[in-house]
């Protein structure tokens, strides 16, 4: 720390007023501010944003001008008067209609993830999740309790499948993986990874596992195009059969579980993967040092406010593959937040 900061802690600063400016994005886009400068298409005041939305005019214009501040929106002056335009990256990733769109995954976060964390303290006291506590939902499994009503469930699925229309490629071009034809993606929610992975791997078909109340949910909301390459199983992949095949992925689904139950699933689904077969991990990485990445380190607190799982190094990944039985662990980092890790039968 330079003399500077210990006179002026501008670092702590940024960091106390972190939330308020997640929540003063979140409001914009629940309010769909974003969404109506796109469809409008011209730059308007904050009275006729206010009207359209039928919002307190003085509120608006303070959460215009805040958006103004972040570089969320721009604003013109004409006549003494504020007009209001998307910045390009509002216009790419806030507007809800984008096919880019994280619209989804700023709800989760501004709803079930910023009521979760009022209970970091109790969480980091207790060692373990606080699902109960803030929704008053209790269950022995996680994702009974993360699914508590079909609304929370289309939101969370929305927020998950929204990262792979950004970063899927990377994760699934970090290993070439032609080899293999027969996919299994574990907990596979809604197929937005699938379908990455079909567009650079034109050769092969995947299936796709989840819960069934999951997969139902799926086909309700969320395919629009009936891809013969891709096919939905229901079940648990901890008590029900997994399909053999070549290649296993699992995207984010080790971070959720605590070590006995990996190991578990690690092992069941080398006894399902054929010799010569591979499975994937898609999940974001601790540095072994312990100095970051910074959202690593937040996203193992979040697994620990909302499931019984962490976030781990490359390390930990090595030793649960290869004592599941798998070998020639390899880990490629991609440069955004999810990184892949390989092993072999
Ligand atoms: N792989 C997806 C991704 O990265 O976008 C979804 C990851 S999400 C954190 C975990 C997924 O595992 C959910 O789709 C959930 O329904 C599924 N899941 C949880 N428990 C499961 C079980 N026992 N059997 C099958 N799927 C399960
Ligand atoms: C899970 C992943 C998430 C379970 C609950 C979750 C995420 C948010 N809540 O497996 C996504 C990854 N983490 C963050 C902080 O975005």
């Amino acid at each position: 720390m330079s003399s500077t900061d210990l006179d002026y802690p501008q670092q702590l600063f940024d960091y106390k007023d972190g939330f308020l400016v997640s929540k003063t994005m979140f409001t914009a886009c629940e309010l769909g501010i974003f969404d109506l400068l796109h469809d409008v298409g011209e730059p308007l005041s904050a009275a006729a944003i206010a009207s359209h939305l039928c919002t307190n005019v003085d509120g608006t214009d303070r959460l215009l001008s805040a958006c103004v501040g972040l570089k969320l929106l721009k604003a013109e002056m004409k006549n003494m008067e504020a007009y209001y335009s998307n910045t390009d990256v509002s216009a790419v990733y806030l507007v809800k209609s984008s096919p880019k769109s994280l619209y989804h995954m700023m709800m989760y976060y501004s709803n079930t993830m910023y009521t979760c964390w009022q209970f970091l303290p109790q969480a980091v006291r207790e060692g373990r999740s606080q699902y109960e506590r803030a929704f008053g939902v209790s269950s022995k499994d996680i994702f009974e309790a993360l699914y508590r009503s079909e609304e929370e469930m289309v939101t969370f699925m929305h927020h998950m499948d929204s990262i792979w229309n950004i970063c899927g490629k990377d994760v699934i071009q970090a290993f070439d993986l032609s080899e293999f034809h027969t996919v299994c993606d574990l907990g596979g929610c809604s197929g937005a990874l699938a379908k990455q992975f079909l567009s650079t791997y034109h050769g092969s078909t995947v299936t796709i596992m989840d819960l069934p109340k999951v997969v139902q949910t799926a086909k309700k909301h969320f395919i629009t195009d009936n891809d013969p390459k891709i096919a939905f199983l229901q079940g648990d992949f901890f008590n029900d059969v997994i399909p053999e095949a070549d290649l296993f992925i699992m995207a984010r689904i080790i971070h959720d579980w605590v070590e006995e139950k990996c190991l578990q699933l690690l092992k069941k689904i080398y006894q399902s993967c054929r010799p010569g077969g591979a499975l994937l991990l898609i999940e974001v990485l601790l540095n072994e040092d312990r100095s970051g990445p910074l959202t690593s380190q937040l996203y193992s607190l979040n697994m620990l406010v909302q499931t019984e799982g962490k976030e781990r190094m490359p390390s930990e990944y090595s030793k649960l593959l290869t004592e599941s039985g798998f070998r020639d662990v390899q880990v490629k980092a991609t440069g955004k937040i999810y990184d892949a890790i390989l092993g072999r039968k």
